[in-house]
């Protein structure tokens, strides 16, 4: 036996008991002990009843992604789980934590199933752009039917015991101790005689091609561009085209087919890179994390309430400073509202609401922060009145207790100077809305103490955000890459695009929208405010290209008026406003234009290029410290479609020579304001390498 399975037995009850820590992914050791489990088990006709359990803080949670790509060592996963489900007497997996992936199929290959109550259960291969390939999608159909077949292999969604039990995919669920309950279990097979029930031998639930036509419908729209849900959907059919054993075959190869496929090596990178930016690689090993008991927010705008409602619904009390009762109430009615209609779809309930707000101590005085751990200032984005409240904080917190910004673009370190206590001040921008939006924007300033982006690094995760970690600079990493993308964007329609067939192609590229939907979605009115902060540093071609100002002197500012780049409805379905035609037109008419055909191609090269080549020189200037950092946060930030593995890797798989190529062309075409392309590509590329080196 291995040091990963380890097998005991009491009386006529064996167990094998499985350790790989993190999280029992069934790396070649399970996969081996796991055999060799089953054959002890066999082995010795005194064992009546074998239990399958975990140590550690969950049963599998799914094959070795680590060991993607590599040969195989030792038996393949489902030559373990054939094991399992071919043994001659009872296998029980008493699980726990959350059972994923691989893991999920080795449970379903036992004969019987037993789950501590908060134990989840999904196949998220699907987000690492595979599907089941251990027989999930052929046990979960016979065990549950095809409506939570399809859902639970195509969409990634995990269920709870509760619902697994509902579905037939578990027995039981434990009272008390798991081992005791298994055994307990187990005891009673045993002296029932109960002998080895395969999922394997029943059938498969009657056919249902409305269902399949459903699904692949609403996956073509709500997974567009993605591969896998598809595969994943059309891997179930197998059950019904051929024999199970065949079935499995055909499921193990077409799941090996997708890991060998470009979006599962993107989306592996993705999941690996979500990790590594919580590792912050200069901070001295001894830093360590102060602790942030209690919170303050000053600012409840939209961004302020939405802060407010992550921190609560984390359990840390935060203190809401408000300009005046007025706004205060205003923010907690909304608050309220939000969190109330979120009880009546059943996603939380009242008490989990009542707790959230009990947590939030309403306040219109900076001297109510005095005692908290950490302020997050979200008012108006203006830096003289950002200033004054920095100044304000610096006196009414304790030192030590750290300020930090919301801002999306203001200079942190203005911030620090005005606060008088610079080793404490940093930024956090949260993404709207903040309280769903999973990136978190943590910026650290020149004087910024190590503790204090320890400390705002660990929080992020606290309050279920995704933490990623910039210097300073005008728009951080993502809204500075953004400003690109827009850039270009305006350029374009100056040359002739039609905003709408822009917003297609890049939608068509898998982001949730194009520039001119975000911006009417956002508010022209803001989109003009960010474009008149950076009006000093603008190029004449730039300031030009005032579609935006155009608007809102107009009084359309996008879906807040109901017409912008396009006109709205009263349920906000979006229709070409033939206005934009007009404007295009007499622009170009007015600066002696001449407008042309651009073809999609194009249309992507130049939005995804300029941003390409602007995280180019946010790397080389060590705004972000890695090109993970980059992805990650376009990814969660933006929406850069996370199946292309985020700008950077999207970049490294086209080619850099490539891309360079495209970016000297636009220069030749459109000047060095522009593209100009950034050292560290011209570098990469020239030696043949990527940004992942
Ligand atoms: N393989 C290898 N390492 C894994 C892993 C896995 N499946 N899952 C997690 N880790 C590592 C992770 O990299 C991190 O390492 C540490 O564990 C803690 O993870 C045949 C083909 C289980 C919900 O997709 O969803 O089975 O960074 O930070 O927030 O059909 O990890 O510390 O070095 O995420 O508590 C399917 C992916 C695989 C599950 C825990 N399974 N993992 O979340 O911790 S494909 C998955 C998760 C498959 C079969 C197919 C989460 C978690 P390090 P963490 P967490």
């Amino acid at each position: 036996m291995n040091a990963m399975v380890t097998f005991t037995k009491q009386g006529p009850i064996a167990e094998a008991l499985v350790d790989n820590p993190p999280v029992n992914a069934t790396s070649a050791g399970v996969r081996q002990g796991l055999v060799d489990a089953v054959r002890q088990f066999e082995a010795d006709p005194e064992l009546k009843v074998l239990i399958l359990r975990c140590a550690g803080r969950t049963f599998i949670a799914g094959a070795d992604i680590k060991e993607f790509g590599k040969p195989m060592v030792g038996p393949n996963l489902t030559e373990a789980i054939a094991m399992l489900d071919g043994a001659s007497k009872p296998v029980i997996a008493a699980v726990h934590g959350t059972v994923l992936g691989g893991g999920f199929e080795v449970a379903l290959a036992c004969h019987y199933r037993i789950a501590d109550p908060a134990t989840r259960f999904g196949f998220p291969e699907v987000k690492l752009g595979l599907l089941p390939g251990a027989g999930g999608t052929q046990r979960t159909p016979r065990l549950a039917g095809l409506a939570t077949t399809i859902e639970l292999v195509t969409t990634g969604k995990q269920i709870n015991a509760k619902k697994a039990l509902e579905s037939g995919l578990i027995d039981r669920i434990a009272e008390g101790d798991l081992a005791a309950a298994a055994h307990a279990y187990a005891t009673e097979l045993a002296a029932a005689g109960t002998g080895p029930r395969s999922a394997g031998d029943l059938p498969m639930p009657e056919d249902d091609a409305a269902l399949f036509a459903d699904a692949r419908k609403s996956l073509a729209r709500s997974m567009r561009g993605q591969t896998a849900p598809l595969l994943a959907l059309e891997a179930i059919r197998l059950g019904y085209d051929y024999p199970f054993a065949e079935a499995l075959e055909r499921e193990y190869a077409m799941c090996k087919e997708a890991i060998a496929g470009p979006q599962s090596k993107a989306l592996r990178h993705v999941f690996a890179a979500e990790r590594e930016v919580a590792r912050i690689p200069d901070l001295p090993a001894d830093v360590t994390a102060r602790e942030v008991k209690s919170v303050g927010v000053i600012g409840l705008g939209v961004m302020g309430r939405g802060i407010v409602m992550a921190i609560a619904a984390a359990g840390i009390p935060v203190v809401a400073v408000g300009l005046d009762d007025e706004h205060v109430a205003k923010a907690m009615g909304a608050i309220e509202k939000m969190w109330g209609s979120t009880v009546k779809k059943g996603r939380m309930s009242q008490e989990q609401l009542d707790r959230q707000l009990a947590l939030i101590t309403r306040s219109t005085n900076v001297a109510d922060l005095g005692s908290v751990d950490l302020v997050i200032e979200a008012v108006t984005e203006d830096l003289a009145t950002k200033e004054k409240v920095f100044a304000e904080l610096g006196k009414a917190t304790r030192p030590g207790t750290i300020l930090a910004s919301n801002t999306s673009f203001l200079n942190i370190e203005k911030l620090a100077d005005a606060s008088g206590r610079a080793e404490d001040v940093c930024g956090m921008h949260f993404f709207n809305p903040a309280n769903v939006m999973r990136l978190l924007e943590n910026v650290r300033a020149e004087r910024t103490d190590p503790a204090v982006v320890a400390t705002i690094m660990d929080f992020g995760k606290r309050i279920g955000k995704l933490s990623v970690l910039s210097g300073v600079c005008d728009g951080f990493i993502v809204n500075r890459m953004l400003s690109k993308r827009s850039r270009e964007g305006f350029f374009l329609v100056e040359e002739g695009a039609a905003p709408s067939v822009v917003d297609k192609a890049v939608s068509g590229f898998g982001f949730p929208m194009g520039p001119f939907a975000l911006g009417d979605l956002a508010g022209l009115d803001v989109q003009a405010a960010a474009r008149k902060s950076r009006a000093a540093s603008a190029s004449p071609r730039e300031l030009r290209a005032d579609f935006v100002e155009q608007m809102v002197a107009q009084g359309n500012l996008g879906q807040k008026t109901g017409s912008g780049w396009y006109t709205y409805d009263e349920n906000r379905k979006a229709s070409h406003n033939p206005a934009t035609d007009a404007m295009i037109a007499a622009h170009a008419e007015k600066h002696g234009l001449s407008l042309r055909e651009i073809g999609e191609q194009e249309t992507i090269e130049r939005l995804v290029y300029a941003m390409v080549n602007e995280g180019a020189k946010i790397l080389s200037e060590g705004v972000a410290a890695r090109p993970q950092d980059i992805d990650v946060a376009m990814i969660n930030g933006l929406g850069f479609p996370a199946y292309t593995g985020g700008p950077l890797f999207w970049a490294d798989q086209i080619g850099l020579d490539k891309v360079l190529a495209r970016i000297e062309e636009f220069r030749e075409q459109h000047g060095d304001a522009y593209w100009t392309p950034a050292p560290l590509l011209v570098e990469r590329a020239k030696a043949g390498q990527g940004f992942y080196a």
